[in-house]
């Protein structure tokens, strides 16, 4: 069924070579002008845009078979799970997970980690035992794991980040010991773009006995990612940042560690039996999706899937590495100070940088007056933007419809800002 809207009513999955050109026009959006100057949108790591392949499989979800999952018996209902199901079934493909029940559809990274941390970590963690984190973490891989030390007496402890912008792993033996329990680590910054070594870290915590949950709201859209290959534990998938609509994504676990962890939210759906004191529970990855849930999002993200698998992930992410180079190249030449990895083997397409002593912020609101949109801020890395002494940093994200017209349009805007703000 979910075929059928995919490809007859939604129109094509998606442009099958990357020709830049002819993917910008299945992004409505961009098409739209800003300020009466094309919009140039540098701010996909926030959020991607969608194409209209999502966009129509969405409306034709709400159109034509809309209805609640598993509960009625009647043929709508049963074509709105299938749907489900099937975008299930795409993810666990798209992350080379062994099957399905492996992966939990919820809203994202964020929800996801709180699930582990809550499910796993206060499960399983006891006074004494540590909760191994990066410097360069999002703040969503690090309060939830603040949550679960507070409440089991763990305490945290971080890898440090080296001067180079990437992991200083010199010390990772000691930092890695039979206390830790848990590694959580980005698969990509979204501040400096670094990717860590995740295949020698899985190894490395797994010698000592502890899971490694990967945050992968970053690395899963611009990346092929492997889950066996890489042999981690969990990792948090955000399908807003991947084309698919917000509040869609979910969280992939190995089975053994899924069947082991308490539940998260508790309500309808999860359960096998309830009494007025006690229930038990279904299997995963239905033990963790309690309530009505996202069901559009997710086949919209089914959509988003079949889009990223028709260009294929390995010329996402070299589209994205050439256009990064080009970006740290005019961007360093333009006289900003750019941070994070120089190598684009070992990072991704969020670029950090601070330009000419012009607060991040000036700087993003007269981009904006050029139709350039940026990020400003801390980016929810407060502890990583310590450690670089600074407040916040402007930065530019890539993604499969931006030009290299499109880096040359953010440097012209970024001397116009000089001209306004540098006398
Ligand atoms: N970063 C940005 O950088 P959610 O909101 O749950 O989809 O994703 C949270 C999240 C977790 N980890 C990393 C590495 C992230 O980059 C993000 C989201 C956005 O602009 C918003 S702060």
């Amino acid at each position: 069924m979910a075929k059928v809207v995919d490809q007859e009513r939604a129109g094509s999955t998606g442009p099958s070579t990357f020709d830049v050109e002819r993917i910008r026009e299945d992004f409505p959006i961009l098409g739209r002008r800003e300020h009466g100057k094309p919009l140039v949108y540098l701010d996909s790591s926030n959020t991607s845009q969608k194409p209209r392949q999502v966009i129509e499989t969405i409306t034709e979800y709400y159109e034509r078979h809309n209805a609640n999952l598993y509960r009625a018996v009647y043929a709508l209902a049963e074509e709105a799970t299938s749907m489900f199901e099937a975008a299930r079934d795409k993810l666990t493909r798209f992350i080379g997970a062994p099957d399905s029940g492996s992966v939990v559809f919820n809203r994202g990274t964020t929800e996801s980690t709180n699930l582990v941390a809550y499910g796993y970590a206060r499960k399983f963690l006891r006074e004494g035992d540590q909760i191994l984190v990066s410097e360069v973490e999002h703040h969503s891989n690090l309060v939830p794991w603040q949550f679960a030390a507070q409440a089991t007496g763990a305490t945290i402890r971080a890898i440090p980040l080296a001067e180079d912008g990437t992991l200083d792993l010199t010390d990772l033996e000691s930092l890695l010991t039979e206390r830790t329990k848990i590694l959580a680590v980005t698969g990509m910054s979204n501040v400096l773009g670094t990717m860590p070594p995740l295949k020698q870290l899985a190894e490395a915590a797994h010698a000592v006995g502890a899971v490694i949950l990967v945050d992968g709201a970053q690395l899963v859209p611009h990346s092929p990612v492997n889950v066996q290959d890489l042999g981690i534990d969990f990792l948090t998938i955000s399908g807003h940042k991947m084309l698919g609509p917000t509040a869609s994504g979910g969280l992939y676990g190995r089975r053994e560690l899924l069947e082991q962890m308490d539940p998260f939210l508790g309500g309808g759906e999860m359960i096998r039996e309830v009494h007025l004191d006690r229930s038990t529970f279904k299997e995963p990855p239905w033990k963790f999706e309690a309530g009505t849930m996202n069901i559009a999002q997710e086949v919209g993200l089914g959509a988003a899937i079949d889009y990223l698998e028709g260009l294929g992930m390995e010329a996402v992410r070299r589209h994205e590495q050439e256009l990064t180079a080009y970006a740290l190249k005019r961007l360093g030449e333009a006289g900003a100070r750019v941070f994070g990895p120089t190598d684009v083997e070992h990072r991704g397409g969020a670029v950090s940088f601070w330009f000419k002593d012009i607060h991040p912020h000036d700087l993003a609101q007269v981009l904006d007056t050029e139709g350039v949109c940026i990020r400003a801020g801390h980016h929810c890395a407060q502890p990583l933007m310590r450690i670089l002494g600074v407040p916040a940093t402007a930065r530019a994200s890539f993604y499969i419809y931006n030009t290299p017209a499109e880096v040359d349009a953010l440097v012209e805007a970024l001397e116009k800002a000089e001209g306004i703000f540098v006398a």
